[in-house]
């Protein structure tokens, strides 16, 4: 049977990136890239893109069969800071897309799906170091609270009517080619356009904040992994950690510096802040080292290498 792809969310930090992978793989005409609007050029004309509200059960249903879906990539979400400025919409979105899709999924209409998760699952009595796949989970914001409840969903769905879904918790992501959006960890990918067009910048994090990140090419590539991967060997169906690089506003300014001696940074926490204070510094990510395979590439350097080449582009 052929794999036919939507992807729900295609025009955002990671539904770019993701869309433009697997349309390589998997071919344009197999990917069926949406969202609620137009908002990427490439996504829109490299391929089919439709037009979808990830809350309209309806219009992913009717895209679904016209389309004859196989597998559904859910990447519609609001991230962990605007979902603390709009909470019963975070909750709304964050909650009921994911429902819609697997609902279909129970129906029988599609085979597989793709949901992220986050390292917001975690909260300030989670153990901030090497933070291990089973432990305390008490997530203290919006976005938190509804991707735990969606691990939940998943692992209740698998369980109970044999969804076949996949899921993995990403760190901050950092990608030249894609804004962030909306989240935590944003300024990761700032602070190396800032460094290139003024040579300063403010950061809304205290230096010393160690948060678990990932260069882009990583996540998409742990997301194709994912899905690729035997059933069998995916024994989790809650959500996966998955393990980047960790690091500091500080050391990614070092980092940059050893290429723009001059950058300069400074600091002004907001309330981004607490967010950031109630996460993990690193993660575990052991169990889809065993399970798929799972090794990151890039550390802190060579990502850093990597945006300042390609942002100079
Ligand atoms: C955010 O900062 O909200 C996201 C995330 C860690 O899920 N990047």
């Amino acid at each position: 049977m052929t794999t036919k792809i939507l992807i729900i969310g295609a025009c955002g930090q990671i539904g770019t990136e993701l869309t433009k992978k697997l349309r390589s793989i998997y071919g344009a005409d197999n990917v069926i890239a949406s969202d609620i609007r137009k908002l990427n050029i490439d996504v829109v004309n490299d391929g089919i893109f439709e037009v979808v509200n990830a809350l309209d059960f309806n219009q992913i249903e009717h895209l679904v069969e016209q389309y004859n879906i196989t597998d559904v990539y859910l990447m519609a979400a609001l991230l962990s800071a605007t979902a603390e400025k709009n909470p019963a919409f975070a909750w709304d979105l964050n909650m009921n897309s994911l429902f819609h899709v697997l609902n279909l999924a129970k129906a029988g209409k599609i085979k597989k799906i793709f949901w992220p998760s986050s390292i917001a699952v975690f909260g300030p009595t989670t153990p901030r170091y090497n933070t291990p796949q089973y432990t305390i989970m008490e997530p203290s914001t919006v976005y938190g609270i509804s991707k735990q409840s969606g691990e939940r969903w998943c692992e209740y769905y698998h369980t109970i009517y044999g969804v076949d879904i996949r899921s993995i918790r990403y760190p901050g992501l950092i990608s030249w080619s894609t804004e962030p959006g909306g989240g935590t960890t944003d300024y990761a990918v700032d602070i190396y356009h800032k460094a290139l067009e003024k040579g300063t910048f403010e950061c809304f994090l205290s230096e010393e904040t160690a948060l678990p990140m990932m260069y882009m090419d990583d996540a998409i590539r742990a997301t194709v992994e994912i899905m690729q991967a035997p059933t069998e060997r995916i024994k989790i169906r809650s959500s996966y950690n998955l393990g980047g690089v960790s690091f500091t506003p500080k050391e990614v300014a070092q980092s940059i510096q050893k290429h723009i001696p001059d950058f300069t940074i400074t600091y002004k926490p907001d309330f981004r802040q607490k967010i950031a204070d109630s996460w993990p510094a690193s993660i575990d990510d052991s169990c889809a080292n065993q399970d798929w395979n799972w090794k990151h590439e890039f550390d802190l350097d060579s990502m850093t290498l990597e945006m300042l080449e390609n942002l100079k582009r």
